[in-house]
């Protein structure tokens, strides 16, 4: 049985494709779930969103522990602040893509001091819903089988 891969969403992505298209598009968390698992073939993908804190840090511990293959988050407004999810992160042996949907260096000073880039393997961002695609296929090259 090959390893599943994680992909973890934070607060207000499950919002996603109903406001700001012009930054985010307009593909709802659904349809980015169902590309990631065609892009993901045969491997197992457990894929998830939460808007609290401790459910993705609960998450990040149940990858370590499965164990998962890899991690692609997008840990969305948590990137910027959570030492407890940059802690869990720490603790996971395996390859970690940081994905964001926009470009958040073009964006806002608030947006650019990404606390998850300090233990990400890769970061993707500003390809739109489409980065996701492209992690998946980043983390099977990476976690090649
Ligand atoms: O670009 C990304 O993927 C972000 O992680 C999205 C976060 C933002 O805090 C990050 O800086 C960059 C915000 C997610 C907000 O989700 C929305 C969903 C629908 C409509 C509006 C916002």
């Amino acid at each position: 049985m090959t390893r599943p891969i994680y992909i973890l969403n934070g607060p207000n992505l499950n919002r996603l494709g109903t406001r700001e298209p012009e930054i985010y598009g307009s593909t709802t968390l659904a349809e980015i779930e169902t590309m990631c698992r065609k892009a993901a073939g045969d491997v197992v993908v457990e894929f998830r969103q939460s808007n609290r804190e401790y459910e993705i840090i609960d998450w990040v511990h149940e990858a370590i522990d499965s164990p998962a293959a890899g991690i692609i988050i997008n840990p969305a407004a948590f990137t910027f602040v959570s030492i407890a999810i940059l802690d869990a992160l720490k603790m996971f042996p395996a390859p970690i893509i940081e994905l964001h949907i926009s470009n958040i260096h073009k964006r806002e000073a608030i947006y650019h001091n990404s606390l998850v880039s300090k233990v990400a393997t890769a970061v993707i961002a500003g390809l739109g819903p489409q980065g996701y695609e492209v992690a998946v296929r980043a983390m099977l090259q990476l976690t090649a089988r």
